[in-house]
């Protein structure tokens, strides 16, 4: 398991460098938020909360479903602003616009169905209430800054709670812009406030304050783990998503030609940034060269280049950091089976590697977060499972296979929380996200989204007649 750095390496920042990773132009700088204003935020926070949730349930979904209809209106604008800052192709940016427009939609809808119980006891009426924790913080990654943002933040307004949200350092622009959204939306001033910063700094104050009821982290397996521990100390509530090693598990009995040309899009998508990426790739023995085959021109047609180009599929790395932390993995002269090709320039750039894999090596076996696969053979399904489960991680996966039982049955033999049969879709707005073992506590999205930012309250209210 990797360990990241997680104390800033020089004096806290006083702003912060916005780069276009596709050029390396400076886009913009932005202020950090200091300990003393993380202090006032949460102030402001508590007290939009408490107007928040003492407002009748219909005005709330309202707002929010008002609030997706101004995103709506500006999807084009915050996908432009996601290419530039994270680089990301255009078309793959508005999307995840997009998915914050229904995210918002989506826990509106919630709003009104977050219902406690009535429960049958003996002397009187027991009850129970969903009510909300207070002010959240959502700590985001720069991966996929505006959805991991939304997936944070979307519920826990629904549930009522206010949210501070603390976008990466590189890439904060977009969060930014959803805030104003949000208020030209109508919601209270204070009630969805971004503070970007790093995370050692402004996260730390974030994770440390006593008004701030949870944590919604996603980064770092190593970082969660501390956020965990410092989260310990005062019972805070807390939700992780954190990295993955996921396998796509390849049977000889599958149709080759559809997963070798789904293949690339499963570990290249978003440039291989992607805790979901499937960059374990486990083949059958009898077919391993023949899908190698077939795998090599579907990966040199996910062409790289630039992002605002119709019929680019992949982007830069997000930053020289990102590109350092990949090339510490795999030198862009090491041995590769397939090696795709990269635009001559500017930006943090890295081609598609495809690597023979070795059990236990480290290539294998850690999160590389860049667009690197390895390729490794198996003999039957019992080595096929044994090998999707030798790592720390658990999030997610993928089987390929013509026989059904067979893809159930590995289905729940692998030990992740999204797993996809013939597929490599990992994410909906409506179905639930998150990981076993190192990948994460906790499930993001999906009809009980909600319910992870409420706390129950039980009344029981006596019936006795009194003497
Ligand atoms: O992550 P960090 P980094 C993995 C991926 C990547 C590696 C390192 O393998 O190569 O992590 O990326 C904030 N208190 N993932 O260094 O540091 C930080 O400011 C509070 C997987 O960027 O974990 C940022 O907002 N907050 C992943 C967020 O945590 C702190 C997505 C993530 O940064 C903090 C990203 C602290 N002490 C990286 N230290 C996924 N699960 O999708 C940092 N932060």
């Amino acid at each position: 398991m990797q360990h990241e750095q997680e104390q800033p390496t020089g004096p806290p920042a006083e702003k912060l460098d916005i780069v276009n990773p596709a050029t390396e132009e400076l886009i913009t700088t932005v202020p950090v938020t200091t300990p003393e204003e993380v202090d006032r935020a949460v102030g402001r926070a508590a007290a939009a909360q408490t107007q928040w949730a003492g407002l009748p349930p219909a005005d709330r979904a309202r707002l929010l479903r008002r609030f997706a209809s101004v995103v709506d209106g500006h999807i084009e604008e915050l996908g432009v602003l996601e290419m530039r800052e994270a680089g990301h192709p255009l078309s793959n940016a508005c999307w995840e616009a997009s998915n914050v427009r229904d995210l918002l939609d989506y826990s509106a809808g919630g709003v009104e169905r977050l219902t406690g119980r009535q429960i049958p006891v003996a002397g009187g009426v027991n009850i129970t209430f969903a009510e909300p924790l207070g002010v959240v913080a959502v700590i985001a990654p720069w991966n996929f800054p505006m959805p991991i943002a939304a997936w944070g933040s979307a519920p826990t307004l629904a549930a009522g709670n206010a949210v501070l949200l603390k976008p990466a350092e590189t890439t904060p622009l977009t969060a930014l812009r959803l805030a104003e959204l949000a208020l030209e939306a109508g919601l209270p001033e204070g009630l969805f406030q971004v503070l970007p910063g790093e995370g050692p700094v402004t996260g730390s104050a974030l994770v440390e304050h006593p008004r701030v009821a949870k944590v919604v982290f996603t980064g770092s397996t190593a970082v969660g783990k501390r956020i965990m521990a410092r989260c310990a100390a005062s019972v805070k509530r807390v939700t992780l998503e954190l990295g993955g090693k996921s396998p796509n598990i390849i049977f000889a009995d599958a149709d080759l030609e559809r997963a070798a040309t789904a293949a690339p899009g499963s570990f290249l998508d978003n440039t291989g940034q992607d805790c979901c990426a499937r960059s374990r790739i486990l083949v059958q023995r009898s077919v391993h060269d023949r899908f190698l085959e077939l795998l090599e021109p579907a990966v040199h047609a996910f062409r790289a280049g630039d992002p605002a180009e119709a019929g680019t599929a992949m982007g830069p790395l997000v930053s020289a950091r990102q590109r350092e932390r990949v090339r510490g993995y795999v030198p862009e002269d090491a041995p590769a089976l397939i090696r795709g090709s990269i635009p001559e320039g500017p930006g943090f750039w890295y081609p598609a590697t495809v690597l023979q894999g070795t059990v236990g090596e480290r290539a294998a076996v850690e999160e590389i977060f860049g667009p690197v696969a390895v390729v490794i053979p198996f003999d039957d399904e019992e080595e096929a499972v044994r090998l999707a489960n030798d790592t720390d991680y658990g999030l997610s996966g993928s089987i390929w296979t013509r026989d059904s039982a067979r893809a159930l049955r590995v289905s729940r033999a692998v030990a992740a929380g999204n797993l996809s049969v013939n597929s490599h879709s990992s994410v909906r707005y409506s179905t639930p996200f998150g990981g076993y073992k190192q990948s994460g506590l906790g499930r993001e999205l999906g009809p009980d989204a909600l319910a992870a930012f409420t706390e129950t309250k039980n009344v029981f209210i006596s019936t006795e007649e009194s003497q």
